[in-house]
């Protein structure tokens, strides 16, 4: 109720006038937070349980080991772009994110650690994972988590980013070179090529189909824009990017969510789509550069309390048990022991002069801007051949 008030009221531009949050002021919703709730409460509250081994092993994984080098100084890896890894590294972690997919923690339960990771994404175990305050720090230990079980098969692992804006402004967003087999499989339909080719789904996740499927929209908008993407450096405290209080980050992050469609358009089932997990992780790194370079009071401890407005309600107060990581509370997905001893975010690649600027094989320069390759068959119209991807050149608006 307060959220929707709040929109209407930011929408009409009321806000504008008295509070600076509002500055934005022709920011509105990618996506329709009434039915984003809905499917959040789909699953029910039946909370679901892990075997004993599951539970050993979901619990190993926050004891993860931080890699040190010889100077006795954390050896802290890049989580780059999708489409900035090298061949070697985008091979491994595929290879890493199939390899949990075949294992099972309990070989007495047919749930493999990516299954379990899907289950734990569901109202019923993680309660605050979206819709409050606890949102960011919540998918921040969520992804650390999945990052550890990836590298108990491929050490030094790192989950990349999906950055979108280097799709939105293609022709045909679709047609971006991700959505290939050389990335994450085709758009539409169930996914039959790439490296998640007849990628199974949960039981709960199938809305009919035994596999991935998606259904890539034409609609761009649903997609990061750069204002999108800065607009956290006009805020100033972590409780400026909260659900209720300031609900701009949480919501603008459905809008990718529902752009695949498919089970990443439902808020239970999203991480059966391997995408899940670069669009986190690019929504982890747009709160990483606002810690980094405009939050301006202490990083670990500025977790709002209820006198700050509606945080979400009780299980996302900052004393909360962060569930489903045993012992952890809300807060605790503040500290900087994520960034300090296991990741940090490589550049981005924007701004260009030429191709070789936007340092990517699946990457090109258009007027200054690195922007996304275009697939076989894909939309090139008014761009040069280098827009396709391979050999392909761009003939009468497509690239053949
Ligand atoms: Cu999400």
């Amino acid at each position: 109720m307060a959220v929707k008030l709040y929109l209407k009221l930011c929408v009409l531009g009321f806000v504008y006038i008295f509070t600076a949050r509002c500055q934005i002021s022709d920011w509105k919703p990618k996506v329709n937070v009434d039915k984003m709730r809905e499917n959040w409460f789909r699953g029910g509250l039946e909370k679901i349980k892990m075997t004993e081994k599951q539970q050993e092993w979901w619990d190993s994984l926050g004891q993860r080991k931080v890699s040190m080098l010889d100077n006795g100084k954390a050896n802290l890896l890049p989580r780059k772009e999708l489409r900035q890894l090298t061949s070697s590294e985008r091979n491994q972690y595929f290879r890493a994110l199939r390899a949990t997919m075949d294992t099972k923690p309990d070989p007495n339960d047919v749930r493999s650690e990516y299954m379990l990771f899907v289950e734990m994404h569901h109202f019923a175990n993680s309660p605050a994972a979206h819709f409050g305050a606890a949102f960011l720090p919540w998918h921040r230990e969520f992804l650390w988590r999945f990052e550890g079980a990836l590298e108990s098969h491929e050490p030094g692992v790192r989950i990349p980013f999906w950055d979108s804006s280097l799709d939105r402004d293609l022709p045909v967003p679709e047609d971006s070179i991700l959505w290939s087999e050389h990335l994450m499989g085709n758009s539409q339909g169930v996914v039959t090529s790439g490296p998640f080719a007849f990628w199974p789904l949960l039981q709960a996740c199938t809305h009919g189909g035994t596999y991935l499927h998606r259904n890539v929209a034409t609609r761009n908008w649903l997609l990061y824009s750069d204002d999108d993407i800065n607009y956290p450096s006009t805020e100033r405290m972590f409780r400026d990017l909260v659900m209720y209080i300031s609900p701009r980050l949480e919501i603008d992050h459905g809008g990718p969510h529902s752009y695949v469609g498919g089970p990443m358009d439902d808020l239970y089932c999203s991480p059966s789509d391997p995408i899940f997990w670069s669009l986190h992780a690019f929504v982890d790194r747009i709160w990483e550069d606002f810690r980094l370079y405009t939050q301006i009071t202490d990083l670990e401890t500025e977790y709002p309390t209820s006198a700050d407005g509606d945080i979400g309600g009780d299980s996302h107060q900052f004393f909360a048990p962060m569930r489903p990581f045993n012992g952890m509370t809300n807060i605790q997905g503040l500290s900087t022991h994520y960034t300090s001893n296991y990741y940090f975010y490589w550049p981005r690649s924007i701004t260009c002069s030429g191709h070789w600027q936007c340092v990517s094989d699946f990457l090109f320069c258009d007027a200054g801007r690195c922007r996304s390759m275009i697939r076989q068959g894909g939309s090139c119209q008014g761009l040069s051949s280098e827009a396709c991807y391979g050999n392909a050149i761009c003939s009468l608006g497509r690239c053949v």
